[in-house]
């Protein structure tokens, strides 16, 4: 028996480790995931005002602010008892429809390709690990130019998004009320001229990559597998009835079922936290407690109906029957291309039913009192804000962030989160290499900055790779 430990695991967003045990094959058996850093942004919003949650809350995390100020916006608008426009979700749809391009774009070409293809002797891509590059030196050099281009499209998606955001990544025109710009036939072009530059490299250069990917590493369709349990909370408003483009719902062992935010608890018997475990988001606290005996993250585990469920692309692609095969390393891959470029011809229609000149925002005043829950999905998966107001005031503030779900520890009950479950199978091949376990991580795009809302002593340590 032996272990490796990944810590900090680099090209993701925040500190994460991941910790795994080995048989005598190098079969891994056992892992845990460790998010390093503990934020409390839930405790800092108690006692602020309630419409100032959704700008708090944007700085949870510069690669999803659009979604955290959305949820937030609408569990503020709910408490208020106020429905946003037609006009405004459009706006919304198209802000976080940018976001989404440039997160999934960010994650293919800077966070996950280079797991597969040899860069260049140079910084960011040495040390780098060696083992299992298969891509011939033509390929590889085409794959290293378009990870270059794929920073200018992040760039481009980022000034479209800003156009209606007034900026990016945190944006200043997403509050409750609506959406406070007003746009212009100028606007409407301009975004129309960035949208079709980047749907043409979705659809050419993204496609072509995703592919070769896939048909190079086809056996990872069979590496990484989770639960099969995912779980969306919709996204992208098409009406102001409550219809959207990926549904609410779930995926329980392949069969297709209702998603009610009651059945969420989040248990903490293996988090850094002292607050009671298995509460619903609504009447949950956040009492940090570092050091906690048989704790090992700053991640809570929430589960759905008591079972650990994946969140993400591969949820609502699953859902939405666009993508619906099975759930490895490359199905998250492929799903996560698929909804790219389902959400980039999406944002072609909102943009001809934007109203030019037409300002549709409703200045809110704060609500004295009340609850409401803001639920919309962020690149990464489902995300949801409980918010109770009172004499004006947050009383109460949880989020359940995507890799909450995907990076959660093990429960009260012994089940792990489904990121351990996709590590647990594995084999390694060389363990002074675990090229493996990093795909499998980076298949799930984590953002541990996002998940655990002070560094621990831990946290400060920034290179700690031991194989025993
Ligand atoms: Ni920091 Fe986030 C997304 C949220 S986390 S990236 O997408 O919420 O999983
Ligand atoms: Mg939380």
């Amino acid at each position: 028996m032996s272990t490796i430990v990944l810590d900090p695991i680099t090209r993701l967003e925040g500190h994460l480790k991941v910790s795994v045990t080995l048989d005598a094959n190098n079969v891994v058996t056992a892992a845990q995931a460790t998010g390093n850093l503990y934020r409390d942004f839930e405790n800092m919003l108690i006692g602020r005002g309630p419409k100032d949650a959704s700008f708090l809350t944007q700085r949870i995390c510069g690669v999803c602010p659009v979604s955290h100020a959305i949820a937030s916006a609408k569990a503020t608008e709910q408490a208020a008892g106020f429905t946003p426009s037609l006009q405004s979700l459009l706006l919304r749809n198209l802000i976080q429809g940018a976001n989404f391009i440039s997160s999934n774009v960010l994650h293919f070409y800077q966070l996950a390709l280079m797991d597969y293809v040899q860069g260049p002797q140079m910084h960011p891509w040495t040390p780098g690990y060696t083992q299992d590059f298969r891509f011939n030196a033509t390929d590889s050099q085409v794959l290293i130019n378009n990870y270059v281009a794929a920073l200018s499209i992040r760039r481009q998606a980022h000034e479209m998004g800003a156009i209606f955001g007034g900026k990016l990544p945190h944006v200043g025109n997403v509050v409750p009320g609506g959406v406070t710009a007003i746009p212009s036939a100028t606007d409407i072009t301009n975004f129309r001229n960035y949208l079709n530059t980047i749907t043409t490299f979705i659809q050419t250069t993204y496609a072509t990559d995703v592919n070769k990917l896939a048909s190079t590493y086809s056996d990872y369709y069979t590496v990484g597998k989770g639960y099969g349990n995912l779980i969306s909370f919709g996204v992208f408003d098409t009406n102001t009835s409550g219809n959207k483009l990926y549904p609410a719902g779930t995926v329980t062992n392949g069969t297709i079922g209702s998603f009610t935010q009651t059945n969420i608890k989040e248990y903490v018997g293996h988090s850094w936290y002292s607050s009671p475990s298995g509460s619903n988001p609504a009447s949950e606290t956040t009492t940090p407690s570092f050091g906690k005996a048989g704790a090992y993250t700053w991640l809570k585990a929430p589960r759905y109906n008591g079972a650990a469920y994946e969140a993400g692309s591969i949820a609502r692609t699953w859902l939405s029957g666009e993508y619906r095969r099975d759930v490895s390393v490359m199905d998250r891959h492929l799903a996560r291309y698929t909804e790219t470029n389902k959400i980039a011809g999406n944002m072609q229609t909102w943009l001809n039913q934007v109203v030019v000149g037409q300002n549709q925002f409703t200045n809110l005043g704060t609500p004295a009192s009340g609850s409401g829950i803001g639920l919309t999905e962020a690149p990464r998966g489902a995300l949801g804000h409980w918010l109770s107001v009172a004499s004006s005031k947050i009383t109460k503030y949880q989020i359940v962030t995507p890799t909450c779900w995907n990076a959660s520890p093990m429960d009260d009950a012994g089940i792990v989160g489904p990121m351990e479950k996709a590590l647990i199978g594995t084999k390694v091949v060389n363990t002074a290499q675990p090229v493996e376990l990093l795909r499998i991580v980076h298949s799930f795009d984590p953002c541990t900055g996002c998940s655990v809302h002070v560094m621990s002593p831990e946290g400060l340590e920034m290179s700690n790779f031991v194989v025993q």
